[in-house]
């Protein structure tokens, strides 16, 4: 049999085991319940031991519901990595690979060339939280992109590292207060800026990259599932809200998470080999504050009676509108793809309202 005739055949194997199409509706019922309309392939199962709440395992579930079966993981640790393999268990159900904090692209880079010389067409993801992507495991994820590999790199970005005790990354915002950028006398959280790894990303010129957030799921899985179709390297930076890191109630975490779209802190974009071609627009901006006034770790920057407050909320509030002139996110109309018009995850798979 060819190459393509074993792909083929394997990838009709996996379908027909695990299935990849919604059920039926049952007998008697015009519609499928919200229960029997989930995808029946899942890549990542429930039993893992994330915190109630956590962005991350929602953000990973999106993101394999619509990326597998047919795919191989390198993982870097982190939360991800910890609680879904709590040894001897597993709440994976494709292949996986524990990396190192440092060389998850490396590692998929090898996964990759490995399945090239076998000529299969099993497709390598990279998973990384913020700390193992724009920190520690930056020097290979930009070798793996430079040398063109054939890797879909998604990053989880929870803003710290979170699997270790909330300390700051070069991704926390400006700030933000963590274990070792403590709000205080001293300083205001976080002295330094997000870095906008987008950008440098967009700089090797690859494919696709995008950001996406766990607030706006179907325009997540489009990125991913376009990405899939790629071949050469894509990468997308998911924002996943942390409420044991973040300090917000754990029911909120997709409101968090929609707000920080909506006032222009997390962008949600698009860009092909260095330019941008498309963006999520904004139907109605937010305040930032209306954004930092959920979470714990911009407590301080609520405080009337300290006058670095109301300095570090304008700070803040700059680089939304920095992020919302430069990409051009306020909606002028209504549109079916805006921040209000997209699907949004709400509590029990119904779109959430604007509270
Ligand atoms: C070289 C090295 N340094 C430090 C660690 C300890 N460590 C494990 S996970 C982690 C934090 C991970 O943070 P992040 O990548 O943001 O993922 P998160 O847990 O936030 O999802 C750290 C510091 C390690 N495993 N290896
Ligand atoms: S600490 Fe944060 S990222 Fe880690 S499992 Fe808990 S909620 Fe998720
Ligand atoms: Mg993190």
């Amino acid at each position: 049999m060819s190459t393509e005739g074993q792909d083929a055949a394997r990838l009709a194997e996996l379908r027909q085991k695990f299935g990849r199409e919604p059920l039926p509706p049952r007998e008697g019922e015009a519609e499928q319940s919200p229960r029997d309309a989930q995808p029946r392939f899942r890549g990542l199962e429930s039993g893992h031991r994330a915190c109630q709440g956590c962005g991350e395992a929602l953000a990973a579930r999106l993101v394999m519901e619509c990326a597998g079966p047919d795919v191989m993981i390198a993982n870097a640790t982190g939360c991800l990595e910890v609680f879904t393999t709590a040894w001897p268990q597993s709440a994976w159900r494709v292949p996986w690979v524990h990396s190192l904090f440092e060389n998850a692209a490396a590692v998929a880079s090898g996964m990759e060339a490995a399945m090239k010389a076998k000529g299969r067409n099993t497709k390598v993801l990279a998973f990384g939280g913020d700390g193992g992507t724009y920190d520690i495991g930056f020097q290979a994820l930009s070798g793996m992109l430079e040398r063109y590999h054939n890797v879909l790199y998604v990053c989880f970005d929870n803003e710290a590292y979170m699997n270790t005790g909330i300390q700051r990354s070069s991704s926390t915002p400006h700030a933000a207060t963590t274990t070792t950028s403590p709000a205080g006398k001293e300083r205001m959280g976080k002295r330094h800026l997000k870095k906008d790894l987008l950008s440098i990303i967009a700089a090797h010129h690859i494919p696709f990259a995008a950001s996406a957030s766990v607030a706006y799921a179907a325009d997540l899985q489009r990125k991913v599932r376009y990405a899939m179709g790629v071949d050469g390297p894509t990468f997308l930076v998911v924002h996943s809200p942390c409420p044991l890191g973040w300090r917000h109630a754990s029911a909120m975490t997709i409101e968090v998470a929609r707000r920080a779209v909506e006032c222009g802190l997390f962008p949600l974009v698009e860009i092909e080999r260095g330019a941008v071609t498309n963006v999520m627009p904004i139907r109605d901006v937010r305040p930032v504050t209306d954004y930092l006034s959920l979470q714990g770790r911009f407590a301080h920057l609520m405080k009337d009676a300290d006058s670095r407050a109301a300095e570090e909320r304008a700070h803040l509030q700059a680089l939304a509108d920095y992020n919302i002139e430069v990409f051009g996110l306020r909606g002028d109309s209504p549109d079916a793809a805006d921040t209000t018009g997209t699907a949004v995850v709400g509590r029990s798979g119904r779109p959430a309202g604007r509270i």
